[in-house]
Parts: structure tokens; C-alpha cells; sequence
């Protein structure tokens, strides 16, 4: 790589490899935990300076940001790329800083059995932070959370505030999750001098700034660390094992209550680790697939320790879904009962806020959901933000949780050091997502070029780890129907195959599609006996755009294409084919492409959420689909189910 790229880079060099530490449970609150949100309106500057070093050379997290050139108002949690009107800013690859000042309740500073933690729910894609300019925590990796304790900065002298600077490169290298590479271009005759670009091998725009939640939360000095639970069932009763880390003492004494939803308590017990049984129990069931889906019982910890003032108390309540996953060669079960993935691949992605978190986004696309009839998605391409998995807890939609192992093409991407890198991201994204009931398949990437001969080892050391991390969940990749060897197939449980028939090849041949389709899952069902996902297919529409009979780009070869598919899908699932994912949800941006028409239009909805007439098409489907595959009814129970379909 040229220098100037190591430049652009800088800390990220040095300070790749660092060690999971310590649990990250979503910071709730509690009797004993305060939440301060740092959302709104932060201080900004891209370092524009040739080697994008001029705010380190120059210190700017020493003083306010704006004593050191001026700055812009960025709001969190966004993308920092579409709510400006500059272009450079758009595209801009190095260091951006932001800055914010927080006022802190008194009891945070001067109380000093409060434990005060820094938590960034993403930072896209190397983060450094200081705090009142002092350096507290770094993190690589732009879809996950990270901490620093930063009580003894807070409570060492009379402030009653605190400075936070998060400086956040968004550069992508062979070696980052996703990779990339940038571009020199060196001929002077074409470009400036010093000119560079990202190069990247994924479909989607590279947003980058503060996407997630920002915020400060307390714990006591001696608190809950983390919780692990697995659940099983043994003829009706629920057993919920538990583990349960405690950090600041070694002395304390620990209980554990778990409640039902009318707040009636049906186990409970002490100690760090131990098995919960509930007779009887509600099963956490998927959305469509039961009268009452997505059961959840409330795991309340207590962890208690003596101090001089007396007794002190840290309690943190987890929400826990009973429910079991297993696969054999041909089905895949959620409590013993063949589920059938009826669902769509998202992304983080809408107007102006780019990839950043929003709630009435949220909630939007969960009613959108519910609507189709959609008991599923995959966290295409990356792991979303916590806030969509714990509604996915709450309304039965089961997740296929993905790493951002997206575009790993280049041989170089293959060595140890991006295994490494890989490992530790497979690590904080079980270590975040282990406990969801929604979560049944952790997916460790995204058409990687499992051709390659590395990726046989890549593959088998990577998912080897991540059935060791869980051994509860099955584990994938995501492949693609072109890749004539696939070297990490034979390690994953279930198949997951993307294919676009008549739209990158057989341009317009849409009656292709049934005999290529149908070759498809037999060759890759021969070769390996396990169950197979259409992990995605579709077809680009440009909304509004109407041709019939149908071409490419309106609304109705979308859905042409997608008839065909489901013929071939509907024979197959009698046999091994698990599940069918459209791709995709929703419009979304990508970089600049003849190809690319302001963005990937493969969405059922646009960018803004409104359908298109594949949308209404696969609606009727997924309806059929919850009445064709559903449970069926349990004796004595479950009237909705037995008086007939499901409505629409
Ligand atoms: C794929 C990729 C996805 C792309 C999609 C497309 O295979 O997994 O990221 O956006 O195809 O539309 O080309």
C-alpha cells in the first residue's frame, strides 16, 4: 500500500488486536443503574489535511474542539455523509472528530461507590475517545458497542462536567471487517497530487460516524458484569441455565428470580451459576407460528455486597425467551417444530441519517414486517443496532445475526491477521447478541470468495470458534450460486445460497429461472446434505417505472422474477429448503455506479418505505406461508389457529 494510505490510517496500525474484555450488557436501568443519553447535537470536524493528521499533530482533544479551527453541528446518532451539503464531506475517508460537553448529576462526581461508564453503540469504523483529553478506550469495528470506565476521571476533582472526543476513521483496509483498499492514483496528468479513493467489494455505501447511541449509565462499584443464558425443555418444563459474572468484590451474594408477564415469580434461585426450571412452560415461539409468539419471562439478578454504609445492591433484569434450535439434514426446528423462513435481508439504511439509529425507522419497519407476513430477516451485511434485536425478542422475528464479513475477496484478506481480527469480531458479536431469543443462526459472512484456497482453513478456525462460543446456535455463511468450489461449506449447518437469475445474466429470460433455480438446490443439497436458504434473490425496480409484458427495472419484472423463484421454492421446501429471504427489504444507497441508480432499487419498499408491487405479491405469499407451515395445534388450545387462516 502506498505511505500516504498507512497515513490516512494512523493509530489504526498500532492498535489493532485488542482482547474482549469484560460483558456488555445493554445498559437498562435500574434501582441501582442511572442512563444518561447523549444524543443531539455534538461539535464536528473532518481533518481535511493532506495526510488527515493534523488533528493529532495538532492535540485538537486537548481543548474544545472549537478552539482549535471551527466546527459543525453533527447530530447523533447519524451518518455524518447526507445531512450536509458538501460533496467532499459526502465521500470524505480519514478522521473525523466529535466532541461533546455533558453536565453530570452530582451524585456521578462525588459519590465514589458510582461506577460511571462510557458506552458508544457504534462508531464507524476505528474510534478513539478521550475524556477531558485524557485517552480512555479505542475500538475497531464499526457495528458494535464499546466502553470505558471513565469514573475515576469524573470524580478526581470539582468539575461537574466532562468533554468526550471520539475521533473515527472510516478507512477500510484488507484487513478491516469489511475490507477494502484505497486507491492511489498517481498520474498526474488525470488526478491531483496526493489523490485517493476507497475501493470497496460490497453493495452498499460505506456511512460512517456515530450511528448508535451515545451514552453514560452507572453501575455500584461491585455490579453485573454479564449474564449468559441457554435455554432447553424437558417434556413442558422450561430449563434456563444461567451464568452470571460479577466484577468489584469477590464477597457478595447473588439471586436470581425469573417472572412470568404478570409479574409472578416461577423459579428463582442463587449463586453465579445454576438451572431455572418452569413447568409448564410459555415457549418464546415465532411470529405467525403460534397464538401467542415471542413469550417473554424477565430474569431478575441481584447482586449484593457489605459496605461500611451498609448493604449495597446491584440489580439488572434481562428479558429471556424459552425456546430450543436444531437442524438435521433437511429441516430446521424452533422447539422441536420444522420452521420455514419467510423473511426479507435488510440494511441500516434511509434518507439523510444514513446508517443511523432511529426509532420511528424503527418502529416503521417492524409494522412493514408484520405486515408481509415476514417472520424473519437477516442482518445483512452487519450486526444491527441492539434496539432492532430486542424488538425482534418482542415480536417473534427471528434473525439470522451476521458479522460484517462482507466482500472478503482478496487473497490478503485471507492471512492471519484478518482471521484474528475475524475471530475477535465473532467474539463481541456473540458476546452482544447471545442472549436473544430471536437469534437462531449466527451467520459469519457474506459471499466471501470461499473459492480461494485459504478460505478452506479461514473458514473451518472461524466457525469452529463460533460454535465454541455458542454451542446453542447453528452457524453459517452466506454463499453464492456462481462459486463453482465452495471450501467453507462443508464446516456450516445450514446452506445459505444468494442467486440472481435473469437479472446479472439471462438478461430478460425469466423463463430460465425454473430449471436454473431448480439445478441450484440440487447440486448443493448432493453435495452436501443439509438444508438450504434462498438467502436472497430479487430484481431492481425503479418505482413508478411500469412495462408488460415485463422488463427490466419495473415494477412488474420484480415481480415476474419473483414468481418464478416462488415455484421452484414451493416444490422444494417439501423436501430441504428451509427458508427464502428477499433481497431486499427497502431501497438503499451504494456508491456511485452506472449500475446503480441513485442506489440498489432490489427493495420491495422504497427508500422511504412506501411498497412497490412486489411488495403486495409477496404479502399474499407469506400469509399463505404462516397457514401452510404453522405448528400445528396443540390439543385443547390454540382457537385461532384451528378456526382457520391466518387474516390478511
Ligand atoms: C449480493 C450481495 C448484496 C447485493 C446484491 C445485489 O449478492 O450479497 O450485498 O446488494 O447481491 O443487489 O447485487
Amino acid at each position: 500500500m502506498h505511505p500516504a494510505a498507512w497515513a490516512a490510517l494512523g493509530p489504526l496500525l498500532w492498535a489493532c488486536g485488542l482482547a474482549l474484555r469484560g460483558g456488555m450488557l445493554y445498559p437498562r436501568e435500574s434501582p441501582s443503574r442511572e442512563r444518561k443519553e447523549l444524543h443531539g447535537l455534538w461539535s464536528f470536524r473532518a481533518d481535511f489535511s493532506e495526510n488527515r493528521q493534523r488533528g493529532f499533530e495538532q492535540r485538537w482533544y486537548r481543548s474544545p474542539l472549537r478552539e482549535s479551527g471551527p466546527t459543525l453541528d453533527m447530530p447523533v446518532p447519524s451518518s455524518f455523509n447526507d445531512v450536509g451539503q458538501d460533496r467532499q464531506l459526502r465521500s470524505f475517508v480519514g478522521w473525523v472528530w466529535y466532541e461533546r460537553e455533558v453536565t453530570l448529576p452530582q451524585r456521578w462526581t462525588q459519590d465514589l461507590g458510582t461506577r460511571v461508564v462510557l458506552r458508544i453503540g457504534s462508531a464507524h469504523y476505528y474510534a478513539i475517545v478521550w475524556v477531558n483529553g485524557v485517552h480512555v478506550v479505542e475500538h475497531e469495528g464499526g457495528h458494535l458497542p464499546f466502553e470505558a470506565d471513565i469514573s475515576k476521571l469524573v470524580q478526581s476533582g470539582p468539575l461537574s462536567s466532562c468533554r468526550i472526543t471520539i475521533a473515527i476513521n472510516n478507512t477500510l483496509t484488507p484487513h478491516t471487517l469489511p475490507p477494502g483498499t484505497i486507491l492511489h492514483r498517481t498520474d498526474t496528468s488525470k488526478y491531483p497530487k496526493g489523490y485517493f479513493v476507497q475501493n470497496t467489494n460490497f453493495d452498499f455505501f460505506n456511512y460512517a460516524g456515530l450511528h448508535r447511541p451515545v451514552l453514560l449509565y452507572t453501575t455500584p462499584t461491585t455490579y453485573i458484569d454479564d449474564i449468559t443464558v441457554t435455554t432447553s425443555v424437558d417434556q413442558g418444563t422450561g430449563l434456563v441455565d444461567y451464568q452470571i459474572f460479577v466484577q468489584g468484590s469477590e464477597h457478595f451474594q447473588l439471586e436470581v428470580r425469573l417472572l412470568d408477564q404478570e409479574g409472578k415469580v416461577v423459579a428463582q434461585g442463587t449463586g453465579c451459576r445454576g438451572q431455572l426450571q418452569v413447568p409448564n412452560a410459555h415457549l418464546w415461539w415465532p411470529y405467525l407460528m403460534h397464538e401467542h409468539p415471542a413469550y417473554l419471562y424477565s430474569l431478575e439478578v441481584r447482586v449484593t455486597t457489605q459496605t461500611a454504609a451498609g448493604p449495597v445492591s446491584d440489580f439488572y433484569t434481562l428479558p429471556v425467551g424459552i425456546r430450543t434450535v436444531e437442524v438435521t439434514e433437511r429441516q430446521f426446528l424452533i422447539n422441536g417444530k420444522p420452521f420455514y423462513f419467510h423473511g426479507v435481508n435488510k440494511h441500516e439504511d434511509a434518507d439523510i441519517r444514513g446508517r443511523g439509529f432511529d426509532w420511528a425507522l424503527l418502529v416503521k419497519d417492524f409494522n412493514l414486517l408484520r405486515w408481509l407476513g415476514a417472520n424473519a430477516f437477516r442482518t445483512s451485511h452487519y450486526p444491527y443496532a441492539e434496539e432492532v434485536l430486542q424488538l425482534c425478542d418482542r415480536y417473534g422475528i427471528v434473525v439470522i445475526d451476521e458479522s460484517p464479513g462482507v466482500g472478503i475477496v482478496l487473497a490478503q484478506s485471507y492471512g492471519n491477521r484478518s482471521l484474528q481480527h475475524h475471530l475477535e469480531v465473532m467474539g463481541e458479536l456473540v458476546r452482544r447478541d447471545k442472549n436473544h431469543p430471536a437469534v437462531v443462526m449466527w451467520s459469519v459472512a457474506n459471499e466471501p470468495a470461499s473459492f480461494l484456497p485459504p478460505a478452506g482453513y479461514y473458514f473451518k478456525t472461524l466457525i469452529a470458534h463460533t460454535k465454541a462460543l455458542d454451542p446453542s446456535r447453528p452457524v453459517t455463511f452466506v454463499t453464492n450460486s456462481n462459486y463453482e468450489a465452495d471450501l467453507g461449506a462443508p464446516y456450516v449447518d445450514v446452506i445459505c445460497v444468494n442467486s440472481y437469475y435473469s437479472w446479472y445474466h439471462d438478461y430478460g429470460h425469466l423463463e430460465v429461472i425454473p430449471l436454473q433455480l431448480a439445478t441450484q438446490f440440487e447440486n448443493w443439497y448432493r453435495t452436501y446434505q443439509k438444508p438450504i436458504i434462498q438467502s436472497e434473490y430479487g430484481a431492481g425496480a425503479i418505482p413508478g417505472f411500469h412495462q408488460d409484458p415485463p422488463v427490466m427495472f419495473s415494477e412488474e419484472y420484480q415481480k415476474a422474477l419473483l414468481q418464478q423463484y416462488h415455484m421452484v421454492l414451493d416444490e422444494k421446501r417439501k423436501n430441504y429448503v428451509v427458508g427464502e429471504l428477499i433481497w431486499n427489504f427497502a431501497d438503499f444507497m451504494t456508491d456511485q455506479a452506472p449500475q446503480r441508480v441513485m442506489g440498489n432499487k432490489k427493495g420491495i419498499f422504497t427508500r422511504q418505505r412506501q411498497p412497490k408491487a412486489a411488495a403486495f405479491l409477496l404479502r399474499e405469499r407469506y400469509w399463505q406461508l404462516a397457514n401452510d407451515t404453522r405448528r400445528p395445534p396443540a390439543a385443547g388450545g390454540a382457537q385461532c389457529l384451528e378456526s382457520g387462516l391466518f387474516h390478511v
